[in-house]
């Protein structure tokens, strides 16, 4: 008797403090055994969405306990590619999130005890979006070339680093027009105008990603105008007496646009006479005996540039009789 009336008081009471109304609240709060200590109430927080590899903050700080204290914080990732926490015991601990190709989500749980050791758990996700490297376009080193000669423009080491580069389109963006052999591959080829005097092209290479993320760079090509063969700077007429010796000397041959690289003399007429450094550019000889009053012999130098172009010349030298 006695214990159906405490029961029946405890109604009455629960009946004025809510207000006997059929609300949900109501409802919860009867469950919460009203007499005995209460549960906490754990939040985790709204559901997210963040960027890959970023640094995020959960929040659990608005988990309350309505007749107490939260004393401990459980975070615990329940699904989706690890996220490492700073702690997971702190009430808004921050997660960085992994780095991806695809959007993923990642779960989480936040379990909240109370100084009565009870326990409530609330869920969240976290949405972690890719973001895009933007591919990056290599149009490879200057070039340096020659009138007429043929030009590749290679853009093989363009490279996207979470991707791949899905295109290629060249352009030209200065210097005298010039004929692509193609503009929507790795590499293509053009034939260098013929200039006087050397002239800059300029070729842009735009790259773009499978995930229509865009690169761009420049190559310049310099022309300069066809080789010029080297210049051979000697005399073409000389005298000696018989038996004595003649250096014919080249030294002041010259290469306009670049620089001679060998020489090379050959007798061509008269009595043959052993040349000596003929392969440099002073060449000597002794002249030869001869039957006559004079004779003549007839030699060539040639001298060739660093790029094979050569220059040449021929000396005649009259041998007189002592
Ligand atoms: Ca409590
Ligand atoms: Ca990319
Ligand atoms: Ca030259």
């Amino acid at each position: 008797m006695r214990t159906l009336k405490h029961c029946l008081l405890v109604l009455v009471s629960c009946c004025f403090l809510s207000g006997c109304s059929d609300s949900d609240d109501a409802g919860e709060q009867a469950q919460q055994s009203p007499t005995g200590p209460q549960k906490p109430i754990a939040n985790a927080g709204g559901d997210l969405v963040v960027n890959e590899m970023t640094k995020v903050r959960l929040d659990g700080s608005k988990s309350k306990d309505p007749d107490g204290q939260i004393v401990s914080y459980r975070w615990k990732q329940t699904s989706g590619q690890i996220a490492q926490f700073n702690d997971k015991t702190l009430p808004a601990p921050i997660i960085s999130t992994p780095r991806l190709t695809k959007a993923v989500t990642l779960k989480f749980s936040l379990l909240v005890t109370d100084n009565d050791g009870l326990v409530h758990e609330d869920h969240i996700q976290v949405t972690v979006n890719p973001v895009n490297d933007l591919p990056v376009a290599n149009a490879g080193e200057d070039i340096d070339t020659r009138s007429e000669r043929s030009v590749v423009l290679k853009g093989m080491l363009s490279k996207d680093r979470d991707g791949f580069v899905k295109s290629y389109e060249w352009s030209q963006s200065s210097g005298p027009t010039v004929k692509l052999s193609s503009l929507n591959s790795v590499q293509t080829t053009f034939k260098a105008p013929d200039v006087k005097q050397t002239t800059k092209l300029e070729f842009s290479l735009k790259v773009v990603d499978g995930e229509g993320g865009v690169g761009e760079d420049k190559v310049i090509v310099s022309v300069r105008p066809k080789n010029v063969a080297p210049v051979v700077v000697i005399d073409e007429y000389w005298e000696v007496k018989e038996k004595k010796r003649l250096l014919l000397d080249a030294a002041d041959s010259y290469d306009k646009d670049g620089r001679i690289v060998a020489y090379q003399w050959k007798q061509l007429g008269g009595t043959r006479v052993l040349l000596n450094n003929d392969q440099s550019e002073a060449m000597d000889f002794i002249a030869p005996h001869v039957k006559g009053r004079q004779e003549q012999l007839r030699f060539e130098v040639i001298a060739t540039d660093n790029e094979k172009k050569e220059g040449r010349k021929v000396v005649t030298v009259v041998v007189k009789k002592r």
